[in-house]
């Protein structure tokens, strides 16, 4: 939701012509465009059906999320400081949605497959990309990056018990580096090596985008980059292609640069349960 559709919906609807996408393709000047509250009032409201749908799906129990804060205006103009967690009840914030009936066309949406022919020619060309350690080298994306993942062996028991079948297999993609004043996307499938820019992303193979539009701050120059830890919950794409069991073999990842200008690094691949 946040990188695809949130963010690229930003780059899209943001002018072209403008150095930095203004207003919607940058952060500093998206709230300049009316459509702006369009787009994130429907963010807001998928999030909502989709969390409501239960089982795997849920809110982010990260305290980095949940105690995240802003400042905002209240309606007497008073300066008030609000969590993350205050916001996760819409009720609380006096906002509920109409059922809307064409929701059922993603939510009943079951991707297939591509497959079938897709098999690994030459083994050169795929890196091994471990769990990031402190000195581990980034590795470039250069237009596409394949790597075996290794899955672990089992599912952390504490967690089993806590979950029991709502657990989520997650695919983590460490210390993502772009640079800060260009729009990147990296779109990511498993067991599909030969993905490239123009495989449809309507697969079962698809897991996800990492999505960044320009961020302008005050000392910011050309040179900077931005870090990122990317998330991609993989169990229904797991169960789909028929993988949701084969625990402890290697997940091929493929990730595609589809939109960049410049330098693109990650640290670390890994897969952890939450
Ligand atoms: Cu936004």
């Amino acid at each position: 939701m946040e990188n695809a559709p949130h963010t690229s919906i930003h780059a899209w609807t943001g002018d072209n012509r403008e150095t930095y996408l203004e207003d919607m393709g940058n952060f500093y000047s998206a709230a300049r465009d009316p459509i702006f509250y369009a787009h994130h009032s429907n963010v807001d409201r998928l999030w909502t059906v989709w969390n409501k749908i239960g089982g795997r799906r849920k809110d982010h129990t990260d305290p980095d999320f949940l105690d995240a804060e802003f400042i905002f205006y209240d309606e007497n103009a008073r300066m008030v400081r609000v969590k993350v967690k205050d916001a996760l009840d819409t009720t609380r914030l006096g906002v509920s949605y109409e059922k809307v009936k064409e929701d059922k066309l993603w939510l009943n949406y079951e991707p297939q497959p591509l497959g079938g022919t897709d098999t690994v020619t030459t083994k050169e060309t795929i890196v091994k990309i471990g769990p990031a350690k402190e000195n581990s080298t980034p590795v470039k994306v250069d237009g596409k990056l394949k790597s075996l993942v290794e899955r672990p062996s089992s599912i952390p028991q504490d967690l089993l018990e806590k979950e029991g079948e709502d657990v989520e297999e997650v695919l983590v993609l460490e210390e993502v580096m772009v640079p800060r004043n260009v729009v990147t996307h990296l779109a990511v499938f498993i067991n599909l090596p030969n993905a490239d820019e123009n495989t449809p992303i309507s697969c079962a193979e698809y897991v996800g985008s990492f999505v960044h539009i320009p961020h302008l701050f005050g000392s910011g120059t050309n040179n900077d980059t931005h870090s990122a830890t990317v998330r991609f919950g993989i169990t229904d794409n797991l169960v789909r292609l028929g993988l949701a069991t084969s625990q402890s073999s290697d997940l091929l990842v493929t990730i595609v640069s589809k939109v960049s200008g410049g330098t693109i690094t990650i640290k670390g691949i890994k897969i952890e349960y939450e």
